[in-house]
């Protein structure tokens, strides 16, 4: 990379493209306890997603064993992990959600 003027010990370095942050997935896991109405409903809340994507998504973690509910920067991510979860242990659901970054 080019280095760009100034006192050489403090150099900065040019680069054409803005560095994107990583982003994470945030997955939802199945179990055998949380009732379908509630993952749809956390799906359609915290994850903005339709009603008939929900569905979709909440079979897949049933028969697949996890799905992915939602990508964000890490931030968001942790806060939806924390989020879901506070929100299912409310209403006594083993429902866990995890976020791991993209590759
Ligand atoms: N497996 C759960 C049931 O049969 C439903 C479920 C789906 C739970 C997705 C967690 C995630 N009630």
């Amino acid at each position: 990379q080019p280095q760009i003027g100034g006192d050489p010990r403090t150099q900065t370095l040019e680069r054409t493209e803005t560095q994107r942050p990583r982003l994470w997935r945030v997955l939802l896991l199945n179990d055998d306890y949380t009732p379908m109405d509630f993952v749809v409903m956390v799906l359609e809340r915290y994850f903005r997603k339709s009603e008939q994507d929900a569905e979709l998504i909440m079979l897949a973690v049933h028969h697949k064993g996890q799905g992915v509910a939602g990508v964000y920067t890490r931030d968001v991510a942790e806060t939806k992990v924390a989020q879901v979860t506070a929100h299912a242990q409310q209403e006594g659901h083993p429902l866990r959600v995890v976020a791991e970054p993209e590759p």
